[in-house]
């Protein structure tokens, strides 16, 4: 499972982009995930762009999560849900998932990502990792320390969100991260496609360095 680039979909910040838009776009530039992310649609419009990125992430081999709505993704066949720590508790998320389903976690210290991972989550996130105007209630950077305590408190894989630009995401991947969560860096951007080339290949370049070195 390739969580390398993990793209998140948000049409505010893609200067109005639909969705479906943003996750073409984004798969053809690399990304290894997409997650749909969208606190105001309907349900019934929620389900309906989950449906549309699921179709374009089936055809491309991408994972596909919905952020915090297990019955959206689960009614999509996504491939997994991203909870928070005020959602669904991940043994209660699990209870109702088919095999195979993937949960991820965001957590914000090693406290929580030790509990996510002994309740069974499958991946996690730090967020964030630097100070970030895309989710209003973020709040501080972590920072590079918060999340190499992390890495080495849990084996699961560990993504890294809020902030992350082409610049800083070597530093990012060398404490240890999995992959990169990013809104802004790749879709804000005029070409998200290109972003997210540009983004995927500074990656794998960072991957390269530290398997080198470890
Ligand atoms: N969760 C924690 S920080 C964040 C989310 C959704 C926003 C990340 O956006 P950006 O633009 O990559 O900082
Ligand atoms: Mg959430």
């Amino acid at each position: 499972m390739a969580y390398d680039l993990y793209v998140i979909t948000d049409p505010a910040i893609a200067r109005g982009m639909p969705h479906a838009g943003i996750a073409r776009r984004a798969v053809e530039g690399g990304a290894d995930v997409v997650q749909l992310r969208d606190k105001i649609l309907p349900d019934r419009d929620l389900l309906a762009v989950a449906c549309e990125i699921r179709e374009i992430t089936w055809e491309a081999g991408v994972l596909f999560f919905v952020n915090d709505r297990i019955d959206i993704a689960l009614a999509s066949e996504a491939d997994g849900v991203h909870i928070g720590q005020d959602d669904l508790p991940v043994r209660d998320a699990r209870s109702i998932s088919p095999e195979g389903f993937i949960i991820g976690v965001s957590v914000g210290s090693v406290n929580e990502a030790v509990a996510a991972e002994s309740a069974g989550a499958d991946y996690l996130s730090l967020s964030p990792i630097f100070p970030t105007t895309s989710k209003d209630d973020a709040g501080p950077g972590h920072g590079i320390a918060e999340l190499l305590a992390i890495c080495a408190s849990v084996t699961l894989p560990v993504i890294a969100i809020g902030g992350i630009t082409p610049w800083n995401a070597p530093e990012v991947i060398a404490a240890g991260a999995e992959g990169v969560a990013v809104i802004s860096a790749v879709i804000a951007q005029e070409d998200i496609t290109a972003a997210a080339r540009h983004m995927k290949a500074i990656i794998k370049d960072s991957k390269e360095k530290v398997s080198k070195v470890r």
